[in-house]
């Protein structure tokens, strides 16, 4: 049963007076709590902050200021939804504890796999136009709300300790999973280099298809939503984890390990996506380094669920055991297939 002993408080910091009756779980999310209020025929959006998974609120408040003073929201075509402050001014509120944060609810569809190319070609355009929006942002001014979230290098010494320090018999389907994942050593070093030949831009970083609303009629993008983990990063890293939730012909929960493919009309509307809006504005080797992101992204989630896994299932939400293990082989179909293309 949910305790919603912090609502008394919420109220008070945001002029609420809302009821238990008025607020209700929502979403999908892998991290956050996440909860929908009613307010006097007004909708929000509450989330009560992973605190573990996110330690440095602070740095994602910092960010967030850049983009309310930097991004005229008049010059996007879709919602960007920043949270609202509190009667202090705050961006997060601290409840006993815990960090909670209100944002503006938009109204529209948020789907965990797509039907159409144009739908493909839609959400690559609207990830897209949020990285111009911010091109003349200096990325040396946004802090890193995750440390090296996607460094590919890292991530792979992660999944190398967490191997070795696995309570987990490492044996059968494991041990499959583990030697696939231990050798993309060649994904690893292809991130170095692709490293020293772009610039860092300020990047959504979490650009799953479920990190945005789409209108009911799926004719165009409300808005982009999940906001933490903006930051400096790189051009690829967006386009990489469309194609890893887009462009799959199964979404990253399933276990129809034979159908796992990828979806080809909808991988060529992501990448028309993503070059017309980048006409002009991001480099040529931006632009070629595309193809690598879906790879590198569907190989760093391949790493993280299968670490989590082998660490016992401590960051990700799961809903049966393994879960974490499943992710990972789900996401070694789909990096072989990426990998044939
Ligand atoms: C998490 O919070 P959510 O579900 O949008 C994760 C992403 C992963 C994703 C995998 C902060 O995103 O990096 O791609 O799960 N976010 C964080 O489904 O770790
Ligand atoms: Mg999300």
């Amino acid at each position: 049963m949910q305790s919603f002993s912090w609502l008394p408080e919420v109220n008070r910091l945001y002029g609420f007076q809302i009821t238990e009756n008025k607020i209700r779980p929502f979403g999908d999310g892998h991290i956050h709590q996440t909860f929908l209020i009613d307010w006097e025929d007004k909708k929000f959006i509450l989330q009560r902050f992973n605190h573990q998974v996110f330690q440095f609120p602070e740095r994602i408040s910092h960010n967030h200021d850049i983009l309310i003073r930097e991004i005229d929201p008049e010059k996007l075509p879709f919602i960007l939804p920043l949270p609202i402050p509190n009667m202090h001014g705050e961006l997060f509120s601290v409840i006993d504890g815990q960090y909670f944060r209100l944002a503006p609810f938009v109204e529209g569809k948020c789907v965990n796999e797509v039907d159409y190319p144009h739908q493909a070609y839609l959400a690559a355009k609207a990830f897209a136009q949020f990285i111009v929006a911010g091109i003349h942002i200096k990325a040396s001014l946004l802090q890193e709300s995750i440390p090296n979230f996607h460094d590919l290098q890292l991530r792979y010494q992660q999944l190398l300790q967490s191997v070795s320090s696995t309570q987990r018999q490492v044996k059968g389907e494991l041990k499959e999973l583990v030697d696939f994942y231990l050798d993309q050593k060649k994904l690893v070093e292809e991130y170095a280099l692709w490293k020293s030949k772009l610039p860092l831009r300020m990047t959504h970083s979490d650009t799953k298809i479920n990190n945005l609303i789409y209108a009911d009629d799926f004719s165009k993008v409300n808005a982009v939503i999940d906001l933490d983990t903006i930051m400096a990063g790189y051009v690829f890293y967006d386009f990489g984890d469309l194609v890893r939730t887009v462009a799959c012909t199964e979404g990253e929960s399933s276990q129809n390990w034979e159908n796992i493919k990828v979806d080809m009309p909808k991988y060529a509307a992501l990448l028309k996506g993503f070059q017309e809006v980048g006409e002009g504005a991001f480099t040529k080797e931006e632009i070629q380094s595309l193809p690598y992101g879906g790879q590198m992204m569907t190989c760093i989630m391949g790493f993280r669920f299968l670490a989590d896994y082998l660490n016992g299932n401590v960051y990700y939400t799961i809903h049966y055991e393994e879960q974490n293990l499943h992710r990972a082989k789900n996401q070694m179909f789909l990096l072989k297939a990426l990998q044939r293309i």
